[in-house]
């Protein structure tokens, strides 16, 4: 397995919708395993293709404690969404910033999975977030597009100075 390269804020291809994906294939299938071993090295409890710069309609997600409920999505769609839920996000491609985001809190997802099979599940509270914060990269969106453009521009402020301070060691 690979660990793959994650892009950061402000790389294009992060603002970029992402293509559906046709059928499954080994390569999509590497793609998967390298997405999961990147996640849990990182860490992190989900990452969407596109922050390892392919442009492509996937996902993975695990927010289990014991990191053994990985779920890969190919083409995820949420379905139906329903409740509220306030939760402070972080993303690694914006890493060091976190801000509260309001979401749905229930949603029903549909999507393939890595064997090809076409699965329709329930998710709530964390799950949901996350599902949501993945599926927001295939199209383009960042958590802090959900936040008021004053904390949204303090948050990126925060980025940029982070990254500022990390070329200068
Ligand atoms: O997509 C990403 O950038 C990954 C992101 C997902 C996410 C976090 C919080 C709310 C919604 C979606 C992360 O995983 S950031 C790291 C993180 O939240 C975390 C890392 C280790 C343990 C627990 C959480
Ligand atoms: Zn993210």
């Amino acid at each position: 397995m690979e660990k793959l390269d994650i892009v950061l804020y402000p790389e294009k291809g992060l603002r970029e919708i992402c293509t559906p994906v046709d059928a499954m294939s080994d390569e999509l299938d590497k793609l998967i395993d390298d997405m999961f071993y990147t996640m849990y090295d990182a860490p992190g409890i989900g990452l969407a293709a596109p922050q390892v710069a392919v442009q492509q309609r996937v996902i993975v997600v695990d927010v289990s404690e014991s990191k053994d409920q990985p779920i890969a999505l190919i083409n995820p769609e949420i379905i139906r969404s329903a409740g509220e839920i306030t939760w402070e996000e972080g993303c690694l491609s914006i890493p060091g910033v976190y801000g509260k985001v309001t979401r749905p809190s229930d949603i029903l997802v549909r999507g393939m999975d890595r064997d090809g099979k076409m699965v329709e599940f329930e998710a709530n509270d964390l799950l949901a977030v996350c599902l949501q914060h993945e599926i927001d990269h295939l199209n383009g969106k960042l958590f802090v597009d959900h936040m008021s453009g004053l904390k949204r521009t303090r948050a990126l402020q925060k980025f940029k100075k982070l990254q500022q301070e990390q070329t200068e060691e």
